[in-house]
């Protein structure tokens, strides 16, 4: 069994979609954790409801992004994490951390890297006129939503989109291609060579949606 450790800062939709699916399809992994820097994070009482140790680690009492980081680490490694996911987790993580974590700490990013890295992907997509948006889950490297590209799942961008419907529109597809590549990641069906990411038996690493 591989220990999952799952970090949120809110509504934690992806964490849920992730818990639901190891529970359902019954993956070689338990959900060991989930651990927020908010403490207001509506997402943990989804996890405490379903039996999952939750912790928080606050940023706001912390001196430096090292310091912080430092802490979240010794509790993650707590739950001895085979995979640490990224859900929704929104404070960016120092290189150190990041090191730690090097090949096992998956993201998920609402856009079609490498178009958009960091914040508000959907209001900067319709501003520039795209007509496909997406979502992206890559590892995460110390360089900000730039590591290797695990799967991608792309959608229209409608001439009469907001960011909140456009967001919505991805967000359904988040909830299938994250629990997807965490299950190929525990199943040990991911390798990355030169910095692509290859799944063993050629699954598809795309999906399209409406
Ligand atoms: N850290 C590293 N080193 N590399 C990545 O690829 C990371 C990361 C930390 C988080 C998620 C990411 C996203 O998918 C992620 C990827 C937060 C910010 C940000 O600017 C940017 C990107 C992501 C998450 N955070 C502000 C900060 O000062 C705080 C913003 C807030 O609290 O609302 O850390 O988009
Ligand atoms: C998701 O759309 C995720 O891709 C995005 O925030 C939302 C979190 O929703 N992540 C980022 O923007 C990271 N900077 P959730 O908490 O319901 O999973």
């Amino acid at each position: 069994m591989k220990n999952v450790v799952i970090l949120i800062s809110g509504r934690g939709s992806n964490m849920e979609a992730i818990v639901q699916a190891c529970q359902r399809e019954g993956w070689p992994a338990r959900i060991a954790a989930v651990i927020s820097n908010k403490s207001d994070a509506s997402g943990l009482a989804f996890a405490a409801r379903h039996g999952i140790p939750t912790a928080v680690v606050p940023h706001t009492q912390f001196a430096s992004r090292e310091a912080f980081d430092a802490e979240l680490a010794r509790v993650i490694d707590g739950f001895a994490p085979d995979l640490v996911v990224l859900a929704g987790f929104m404070r960016i993580l120092t290189e150190g951390f990041v090191r730690h974590y090097e090949g096992r700490l998956l993201n998920i990013h609402p856009s079609l890297l490498p178009a958009f890295p960091g914040l508000h992907t959907h209001r900067r997509a319709i501003e520039a006129g795209c007509k496909l948006a997406g979502a992206t889950v890559h590892f995460v490297t110390p360089e900000l939503d730039h590591g290797p590209i695990v799967a991608q799942a792309a959608v229209a961008v409608l001439p009469d989109d907001t960011e909140d419907t456009l967001a919505d529109r991805v967000l359904r597809h988040e909830h299938v291609i994250y629990p997807q590549a965490v299950r190929w990641f525990v199943e040990g069906q991911l390798a990355i060579e030169q910095g692509v990411v290859r799944h063993a038996a050629g699954a598809a690493q795309v999906r399209w949606g409406g």
